[in-house]
């Protein structure tokens, strides 16, 4: 399908421009709300335009920032673009881009992490300011002017609704099958008028397939034929392999136990390799007739998806590696009845997570002994991705798994610390921990039943000796038996790595990590 047929309003094909032309209606110091999620259904022909533009005005000595905030994490087109011109003074609320978090490590960008399912309350509320323009990328504009959504929802219905102007980036390469497979819930009310959202099943529709806005606030639309980011999974790995076998073993005890259905409950994964490998090793495994209420849409639930293991997944977005994709496009009439795509208030959304009993499954960059999850630091004061959604699900969820493996950077630094450097999510939100020696339930357990726990079963044996020796020195010299702590030591066992040199990961430094 060409552009021409992508737009079929009459009020908005007389506003289609270039891109140069529509990102120079984009004011300085503009808050813009772009969409995106997990590298899907962002505009890239825009932010493009943008930067080409502050580059030109930061060498005429012009100053011009703007506040970016999107669904969750783009690509090297829009988060990479603006920020190797220094274009953005203030991002939220998610990003994995290397040259972002170069910056917000350095001081030169503010970074506000928040909980997904969270930022469109703000903006209504105007907690964040006021919403100036809104850059949404959509597959095609109808007669009467709704919106057929992208590859994610994200904010975009908050974006639309809240911005001043609006600028449409139209992308005739995403797939026009899409239409159909949205669930844009419009009931959404304000506190105190807020009502229950009417949704028992993961897979049930509860709104419109379609995203609509005021189309006198519109000034531009733009012509995009480019792909989503679609970067390829690595295949799964060892320690991924076992940490997905310790999942499955432990999901078929608790259906043996009658904790869960012969079907499981629906399934959150939180993206990345690691998930992957879960999501692979499930589809394997003896579960059939399983469901998704999740956020993200990658590859392994693609898969699971054809091949029966799942009957139905909702997310806010899809990302597939260039080979998922080519199936996805193929087949997309099969996957337009098994998938619902919504609004990331909704498919992250709190009441919705714990109505629906959500399994939930982040990846994690190192827990303490006493179940403390740091999701989002290197050594305590340098951010790597974020929080993302992982807060949303992990405290609503029926059964909340954290999972890393053992050891990072070779084995050089140990996952299970005495105290993390940092906390995402507490110890009361962190039920299941995984690495690739063994799975910790931590249901029920005090802090240092748990500590003995986490210690034998996840730590790695190079590093077993050193964290029950802190352990039983600390229950022995702390002045409190409940969770007991040697502070000084528990910071300087961080110190230890920083003396060495180790300050942050190789991946922050080149290629994006292609997460949330
Ligand atoms: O660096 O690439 O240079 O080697 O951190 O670590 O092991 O590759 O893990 O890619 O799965 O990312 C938590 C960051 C894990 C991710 C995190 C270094 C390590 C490596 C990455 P290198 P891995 P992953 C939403 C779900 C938050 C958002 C979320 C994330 C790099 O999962 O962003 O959960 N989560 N969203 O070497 C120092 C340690 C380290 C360490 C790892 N202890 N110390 N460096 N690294 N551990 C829910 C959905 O529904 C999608």
């Amino acid at each position: 399908m060409s552009f021409a047929d992508r737009v079929q309003n009459p009020v908005l094909r007389a506003k289609i421009m270039s891109a140069d032309e529509a990102a120079a209606l984009i004011p300085a110091g503009a808050h813009v709300g772009m969409s995106g999620f997990t590298g899907a259904g962002y505009p890239k022909s825009v932010p493009q335009a943008l930067a080409r533009r502050i580059e030109k005005l930061h060498a005429a000595g012009e100053e011009f920032r703007i506040g970016l905030w999107t669904g969750a994490s783009t690509a090297p087109e829009l988060d990479g673009a603006l920020a190797k011109v220094h274009g953005i003074d203030m991002r939220l609320p998610y990003q994995s881009d290397p040259t972002c978090r170069r910056q917000i490590n350095a001081g030169d960008m503010q970074y506000t992490d928040m909980h997904l399912s969270n930022v469109a309350q703000f903006v209504w509320f105007g907690f964040l300011g006021k919403l100036d323009v809104a850059v949404v990328e959509v597959a095609g504009i109808l007669p009467d002017g709704r919106l057929i959504p992208s590859s994610s929802v994200g904010n975009n219905k908050t974006w639309l609704d809240q911005a001043d102007k609006i600028i449409l980036e139209v992308n005739s390469l995403q797939n026009a099958g899409l239409e159909g497979m949205h669930d844009i819930y419009y009931g959404t009310r304000l506190p105190p008028h807020r009502q229950p959202i009417p949704l028992t099943q993961p897979g049930e529709r509860i709104g419109e397939a379609y995203l609509t806005c005021d189309l006198s606030k519109v000034v531009a639309v733009v012509p995009t034929r480019q792909p989503d980011r679609n970067s390829a999974f690595a295949a799964p790995d060892e320690n991924s392999k076992r940490i997905a076998a310790h999942i499955i073993e432990f999901l078929q005890q608790e259906v043996n136990l009658g904790h869960l259905p012969a079907e499981l409950l629906p399934l959150q994964s939180g993206v990345g390799n690691i998930a992957n490998a879960v999501l692979a090793g499930l589809d394997d495994g003896p579960f059939k007739n399983l469901t998704a209420y999740t956020e993200v849409l990658q590859d392994g639930m693609l898969d699971m998806l054809r091949s029966g293991t799942l009957k139905m997944a909702s997310a806010t977005a899809l990302s597939f590696s260039p080979d998922a994709l080519a199936d996805f496009n193929q087949n997309i009439d099969f996957y337009r009845q098994r998938i619902v795509l919504r609004p990331q208030e909704i498919s992250n959304h709190p009441e919705v997570v714990r109505r629906l009993g959500v399994i939930a499954m982040n990846a994690m960059i190192e827990a303490d002994i006493y179940g403390n999850v740091n999701s989002t630091h290197i050594m305590g004061s340098s951010i790597m991705n974020g929080i993302g959604g992982s807060g949303d699900f992990a405290r609503n969820a029926y059964l909340s798994f954290f999972m890393t493996p053992s050891v990072a950077r070779n084995g050089a630094i140990s996952c299970i610390v005495p105290m993390v450097s940092h906390v995402d999510h507490t110890e009361h939100d962190v039920e299941i921990m995984v690495t690739e020696q063994g799975l910790a339930d931590l249901r029920g357990l005090s802090p240092t039943q748990r500590a003995r726990l986490i210690i034998e079963k996840c730590a790695h044996p190079d590093f077993r000796p050193a964290l029950r020796d802190y352990f039983e020195r600390s229950l022995a010299g702390a002045s409190g038996k409940h969770t007991p702590h040697l502070l000084e030591e528990a910071l300087s066992w961080h110190a230890r790595f920083l003396e060495t040199g180790y300050m942050l990961p190789v991946s922050a430094l080149q290629e994006p990590l292609h997460l949330v």
